[in-house]
């Protein structure tokens, strides 16, 4: 009798059907993808695949810039319902009228944003080439840069940049404690810090690496033989755990929980196996786009890829 993993691994084939997986999915689902990896690594893979269907295990803005990139496919998510707190934080009529305040400047949105917003966008950014990106414009250029209120001020401290900063936040990010992650530094004083940019700046004052999830992982492969304390979604550890299996991982936990705890995106985690099953099953729930914003936001998100293999990221 067929299990669960045996039955999505058959309706894959069956349908011609490819399974992404963000890096902070239930390790289960990152285990059935057949690619897993940063939003921009998604959008990449999703932009060249010859699959009919494509499914992202992610949250709703992942299957939208999916959707956007080919919109003759089928793009389906396994729980739509997987929202995320920092679009909701950037709603696209005051964004819009933010950038009708402040003309003249060029907008650059970080990848997770409404298909809206991305339409409001010059070029769009994930944390992987957010600086490069940033540093691909002349020094004067007047930048807007939107949602993330953390990736947007340490994106500006690096480049030396005056961006404007949209105030918005991801709550999962904003969870970690500076207090705490001092405490735990002190419990494991070797450990090396990686931190993701969406942390608060107190957080990222005491890391050693600050980057993507794909940049801390490439960090941890070059050095397993180090301890890290990690500071992100926990999500990542899975894909650490797997590719470093002597490494020691600890993550850091939320605020007021106890060491060992993990910080979770629960949006992140309402996709599961049983979901995805259903979905590859039943080629739904799919993820719909108006054409008239896919048509202006198609623009920005090849813009980001065209300058991501220009700088080969
Ligand atoms: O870019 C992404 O996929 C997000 C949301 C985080 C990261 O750094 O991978």
């Amino acid at each position: 009798m067929e299990n669960l993993t045996q039955a999505i691994a058959r309706l894959k084939r069956e349908k011609n059907a490819v399974v992404l997986g963000h890096y902070y999915q239930r390790g289960e689902i990152q285990d059935m993808a057949d690619f897993v990896g940063d939003s921009l690594a998604l959008a990449q893979w999703a932009a060249k695949t010859e699959a009919k269907i494509i499914v992202m295990c992610g949250v709703h803005f992942m299957g939208e810039t999916a959707k956007i990139l080919c919109p003759d496919k089928k793009v389906l998510v396994p729980d739509l319902k997987a929202g995320c707190s920092l679009a909701d934080s950037c709603p696209a009529d005051r964004f819009e009228q933010f950038i009708r305040e402040h003309p003249g400047h060029t907008v650059i949105s970080y990848v997770n944003t409404t298909a809206a917003v991305k339409a409001l966008t010059d070029v769009v950014v994930t944390s992987t080439n957010a600086r490069q990106i940033v540093e691909s414009f002349p020094k004067d250029e007047k930048i807007i840069f939107g949602p993330d209120r953390n990736l947007g001020r340490y994106i500006n401290a690096v480049t030396g940049r005056h961006m404007l900063v949209w105030d918005g936040a991801c709550h999962v990010h904003e969870r970690f404690s500076a207090e705490q992650l001092a405490q735990l530094k002190r419990l494991h004083p070797d450990a090396v810090t990686l931190a993701h940019p969406e942390c608060p700046e107190a957080v990222l004052a005491q890391a050693d690496v600050i980057g993507s999830t794909a940049a801390l992982l490439k960090q941890a492969v070059a050095h397993p033989e180090r301890t890290y304390i990690v500071v992100t979604e926990a999500g990542i550890l899975h894909e650490m755990r797997k590719r470093c299996p002597t490494t020691t991982f600890i993550p850091a936990p939320p605020v007021g929980a106890a060491c060992g705890a993990c910080n979770e995106c629960q949006d992140m985690r309402l996709n599961t196996l049983e979901k995805l099953y259903d979905c590859l099953r039943t080629e739904s729930p799919e993820v719909q786009v108006d054409p008239a914003i896919a048509e202006r936001a198609v623009r920005p998100i090849r813009r980001m890829l065209e300058i991501s293999a220009r700088l080969g990221l």
